[in-house]
């Protein structure tokens, strides 16, 4: 154990925490019954792997992603009176001149007639008149909407096979390459996906987040704190621009998968005999620079994104915004349950940025030098857990709030053991602790525990925040001198719950530090007494 008073971090070194570099990342590149790959295998480095089937695989049903291309897809066309495949229409739509947002509006409610009356693209308006200089705002029309548009369109030919949903309570991966991803992100842009409009009670994907970019679209910039709408923009902007230049290489696997715990996989965690892991904490740096080759934590929404495609602007959506392909997760991913977790394998990182929520900007290109595995994957593994949201702080010390959490960190750092990654370290922070107002010396505490069943190291980020840095590794030392188990940790934990509601002044940590050595003195003492 090395501290250094001249530099941030404390704990172990961090060259000391395994990582997944130089190992085949989870899960395997192999067709299953718990994993669809989009394309064809064995794969050959360097080439965009070819779409499998070759030919495209119709498929309207409960089970899959509906296809904008779908034969299924139709309108009615009243003038006519006749059915009409919204494919054409889209097609139809995209293949004329638009050379403003207002064309572009105008060509997405071609296809999204229903809408008519109710969609007006204020933030791609105000994007284009305000805040793009003209130059600008031509190049994107000339240049990057065509390229964008001809991505879209050949989705038939590159995402051949169905998409399946991760539904709730089952486990299941989805692999595709990074031109595909490119490709279902381009309909994305364009809002072409059908049925994925409306998210009310009782439509048909009321359980899945946004796809379509429509409501980020329809966003007002009101006020200078909105102006990281733009910025949202320009990180996806910057996703296309790099995906649509000819060199560009688009031969990358990325791996989406969904991971559910059955009851009867779940730790007994009063009865866990395990031991704390090793900790480097720092305050400075990010998951995203600084957690290379280890597990990445997504402070999920249990819709995954959260707010990516609307206001939200902390850490799940600026990760999803420099690296949008997160953002395909959205299509199939129904929300998250409490023993569930998303985990997705191999994504690259196309924009750097500055600030954070309504200081966010894009500040350009990114060029994400991640080494990859043999399956063509970055070695970069994103963990998204969803915390929850405590409205009554005091709620989440009660133990159904403790066991939710730890078995929810449980089932994303549990993730890829028994394989070749078993090890790899857990690259996290205050989780829960922004947005979901959890306290951070409760959570961080609650994820040591989650990473220690799971046998995992921990790289904790406070995020600047230098108390709570020497605070939290104060803690991790003492708990970890003390030999204290995950199970006895956790009936400390369930003990302040109770002392807490007639002694709302003490915080966790001064209980447990209590708690600790008044149990050792009493041990002693009972020592003593029976050595007398
Ligand atoms: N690396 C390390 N720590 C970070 C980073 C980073 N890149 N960014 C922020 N933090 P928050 P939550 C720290 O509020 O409370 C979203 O809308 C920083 O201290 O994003 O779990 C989701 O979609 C910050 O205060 O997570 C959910 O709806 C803290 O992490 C909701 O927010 C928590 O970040 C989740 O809220």
């Amino acid at each position: 154990e090395s501290q250094d008073c001249f530099t941030n971090w404390k704990g172990i070194d961090k060259s000391m925490l395994p990582r997944s570099f130089n190992k085949t990342l989870f899960p395997l590149l192999k067709h299953s019954p718990q994993h669809t790959l989009m394309f064809r295998t064995p794969i050959n480095t360097n080439i965009v792997p070819e779409p499998y089937p070759k030919e495209y695989h119709d498929c309207w049903d409960h089970n899959h992603v509906k296809m904008p291309c779908s034969k299924h897809n139709s309108l009615i066309d009243k003038d006519n009176n006749c059915r009409k495949r919204r494919w054409d229409i889209i097609n139809n739509a995209l293949t004329r001149p638009i050379t403003s947002s207002e064309e572009l509006e105008k060509a997405i409610l071609l296809y999204n007639l229903k809408y008519k009356e109710r969609w007006r693209f204020h933030l791609l308006h105000s994007f284009f008149n305000e805040c793009l200089s003209e130059e600008e705002t031509d190049s994107f029309f000339n240049n990057l909407l065509p390229k964008i548009i001809e991505l879209a369109l050949k989705l038939p030919k590159l995402i051949t096979s169905p998409i399946p949903l991760l539904k709730q309570n089952s486990s299941h991966s989805i692999s595709f390459t990074q031109m595909q991803i490119a490709c279902l992100l381009a309909n994305a842009f364009l809002c072409t996906f059908p049925h994925r409009n409306v998210s009310t009670l009782h439509s048909e994907y009321s359980s899945y987040p946004q796809i379509n970019f429509h409501e980020l679209f329809q966003l007002r910039v009101l006020s200078s704190s909105h102006n990281c709408l733009f910025e949202k923009l320009k990180c996806i902007i910057c996703y296309f621009k790099k995906v649509t230049t000819d060199d560009s290489d688009l031969s990358g696997i990325v791996t989406y998968s969904r991971r559910y715990l059955p009851d009867n996989m779940l730790p007994f965690w009063l009865k866990s005999n395990k031991q704390l892991t090793n900790l480097y904490i720092t305050s400075a740096g990010t998951i995203e620079d600084d957690g290379d080759g280890m597990f990445q934590i997504d402070f999920a929404n249990k819709f995954i994104g959260g707010g990516v495609l609307g206001h939200g602007c902390v850490q799940e959506e600026i990760r999803f915004l420099i690296c949008p392909e997160l953002l395909v997760s959205q299509l199939f991913s129904q929300q998250m349950l409490a023993t569930e977790a998303i985990v997705i394998t191999g994504v690259q990182r196309f924009s750097n940025y500055s600030g954070y929520a309504d200081s966010f900007e894009w500040d350009g290109v990114h060029v994400d030098i991640t080494p990859v595995d043999n399956n063509n994957r970055r070695h970069c593994t994103v963990v998204a857990i969803d915390a929850i949201y405590y409205r009554d702080p005091k709620v989440q010390f009660t133990p159904k709030s403790l066991k939710r959490e730890l078995n929810k960190g449980y089932a994303g750092f549990s993730w890829g053991q028994n394989t070749d990654c078993s090890n790899v370290a857990i690259a996290t922070g205050n989780w829960g602790c922004g947005a979901f107002q959890g306290d951070c010396h409760l959570k961080s505490l609650l994820q040591f525990l989650s990473a220690a069943q799971a046998n995992r190291d921990v790289a904790y980020f406070t995020f600047g925040d230098t108390t709570l840095k020497e605070s939290i590794h104060d803690m991790h030392t003492f708990l970890k001198n003390q030999n204290l188990t995950v199970g006895e940790i956790c009936k400390i934990l369930i003990k302040y719950n109770m002392y807490f509601l007639t002694h709302p002044n003490v915080g966790l940590y001064e209980y447990i530090y209590n708690a600790v050595i008044n149990n050792d003195a009493q041990k002693c003492h009972s020592e003593e007494k029976s050595t007398q």
